[in-house]
């Protein structure tokens, strides 16, 4: 079982995920991108793979032409775990 996010590293959230936001009703951030075009929404997303596949930690996402949303939780948590806070932050790095 992974640890659930700890009460610091959630209240510095707006700090260190200001593009991120609270899930409605979930222990979730959710972050929405645009893109030029679906090219380059899909070549985004193709990283996030990489990310996804390096951290052993995968994302909730869809797309639709340009937009690409992603929602982020630990399934193995039941919430929030620092993964999700390190997949976030190597994800903004790609913008
Ligand atoms: N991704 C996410 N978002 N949450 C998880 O709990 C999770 C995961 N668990 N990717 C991982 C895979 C786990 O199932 C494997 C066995 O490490």
């Amino acid at each position: 079982m992974i640890e659930a996010l700890d009460q610091a590293a959630r209240a510095a959230l707006p700090r260190t995920l200001p593009e991120w936001r609270m899930v409605a009703g979930r222990d979730a951030i959710r972050r929405d991108f645009r893109f030029a075009d679906f090219s380059a929404a899909w070549g985004f997303m193709a990283q996030v793979a990489l990310l996804a596949a390096a951290q052993d930690h995968h994302p909730e996402w869809s797309n639709v032409y340009n937009r690409v949303e992603i929602t982020l939780t630990t399934h193995d948590a039941g919430g929030l775990s620092a993964r999700d806070v390190t997949l976030a932050r190597a994800i903004d790095q790609l913008c």
